[in-house]
């Protein structure tokens, strides 16, 4: 079965190699596309069996979710102009019965459902209906200029995807959507944009869920179909999925040679998620993975053609985080932070820069905050005495995830300066 995706990866190559198939994607992106096609074929990768080196399959995590809110036309949009081989969407049932694309459980994080159905911020995002759901702002969480992004139709991504970025469909806490399963594969079956892509092999089914995932198997055997865990088991259990998915996908944090090793000998493809970083995503590579899945693939795009993964980037740098410091994180003083560095020879201004956490936590740095050449400033998530190189939150709840996160450097006009993971 993992011929398939080798099979599709070699496709996608091709295509964009004569230049095929990107009507729609402006110049520079095609460019882009092709660059990284090129070298990514050429470069990394493995070695296949012909002595041909193979490309990991780049996959944009909720879209863009590093560049744009989270499973919303926006994101997919930032997907598919990156040239990555697909983008990512986690799929949900309305409580009438209506696929709409949201990630969490409940609307609290990524909506403004605090002011639409003040009492409900808590409540199953699945114990609304369609029309409720439309009523939602989904995109202002993430920046003021993506207010009035709606929550998306499962639809709606066939319309963005192409048979250059297709889409992996993510069937997300199906315990809370029953009949999904179903659902998706007719779907998939009859609604002519799915179906051109399900021909073009630019689709691949996914969950945590591996009841779920044995269910769609027998319902759409046809389907590429992938068993998300965030470690990846032993070689017993890994024959077992053999029998019905394709790949296996993982944290890279966690991801060792062996677990690589052992997913291959059982048949499977191996991807991680979600290596936002331009290390994390070179260290996936190196571990030999077949997918990379991220929230940023318009700069992993760039990483893996040899250009600056952020070229509107000034010059200040995270050059580290504490998420867990001892004792409290939040505690007075010393609680936890991320370090940035001016890498530059002279002077940076960096007030009203914004860090922006996987799950969109946000610290913020003060006004007056200027870095002299190579010298650090501290942000920290709680309270504290600022300094010339120590800025503080005041917040009273921990961000930075203690399991490992990564951090976006924001400057105030909306231009990305770095990406750290750890
Ligand atoms: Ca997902
Ligand atoms: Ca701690
Ligand atoms: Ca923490």
């Amino acid at each position: 079965m993992a011929s398939r995706l080798i099979r599709t990866l070699t496709c996608s190559v091709a295509a964009v190699a004569v230049g095929a198939t990107l009507g729609a994607i402006p110049a520079s992106a095609q460019n882009t596309a092709l660059n990284t096609a090129q070298n990514t074929a050429q470069n990394t990768g493995q070695t296949n069996k012909a002595g041909q080196q193979e490309a990991p399959l780049l996959i944009g995590h909720r879209g863009a979710a590093g560049t744009a809110p989270e499973n919303t036309v926006a994101a997919f949009k930032d997907g598919r102009a990156s040239g990555a081989d697909f983008f990512e969407i986690d799929v949900q049932l309305s409580a009438d019965g209506v696929p709409f694309l949201f990630h969490d459980d409940t609307p609290a994080r990524t909506t403004n459902v605090e002011d639409v159905f003040p009492e409900r911020a808590s409540d199953p995002i699945t114990s609304f209906t369609w029309a409720e759901l439309q009523q939602l702002d989904a995109g202002s969480y993430f920046g003021a200029e993506f207010a009035g992004e709606r929550i998306p139709h499962l639809d709606d991504a066939a319309k963005v995807a192409t048979v250059n970025t297709g889409v992996y469909i993510e069937i997300k806490s199906p315990k809370n959507s029953p009949g999904i399963e179903q659902l998706v594969a007719d779907e998939l079956r009859t609604d002519a944009k799915w179906k051109k892509l399900v021909a073009a092999e630019k689709i691949q089914v996914l969950s945590f869920d591996e009841s779920s995932n044995r269910t769609f198997a027998q319902i759409a055997p046809e389907i590429v179909l992938q068993q998300l865990a965030s470690t990846v088991p032993g070689p017993a259990v890994l024959e077992s999925w053999a029998s019905f998915a394709d790949s296996v996908g993982t944290n890279y944090r966690t991801l060792t040679a062996q677990n690589v090793a052992d997913t291959k000998a059982a048949g499977l493809v191996i991807g991680v998620y979600t290596a936002n970083s331009p290390e994390a995503v070179q260290h996936s590579i190196d571990l030999g993975v077949d997918a990379v899945t991220g929230d940023f693939p318009i700069q992993t795009v760039r990483y893996l053609d040899g250009q600056k993964p952020f070229p509107a980037g000034a010059g200040v740098e995270i050059a580290g985080a504490v998420n867990d410091p001892a004792g409290n994180d939040v505690q007075p003083e010393t609680g936890e932070h991320v370090v940035l560095r001016n890498v530059t020879g002279h002077a940076l201004d960096v007030s009203g820069y914004i860090i922006r956490d996987a799950a969109n936590n946000v610290l913020e740095i003060g006004t007056g905050y200027v870095l002299a050449p190579g010298t650090e400033l501290r942000v920290y998530t709680g309270p504290g005495t600022n300094s010339d190189d120590a800025y503080y939150n005041g917040g009273t709840a921990s961000v930075l995830n203690n399991g490992g996160d990564s951090l976006a450097l924001w400057s105030p006009q909306g231009q990305l300066q770095d990406v750290f993971a750890n």
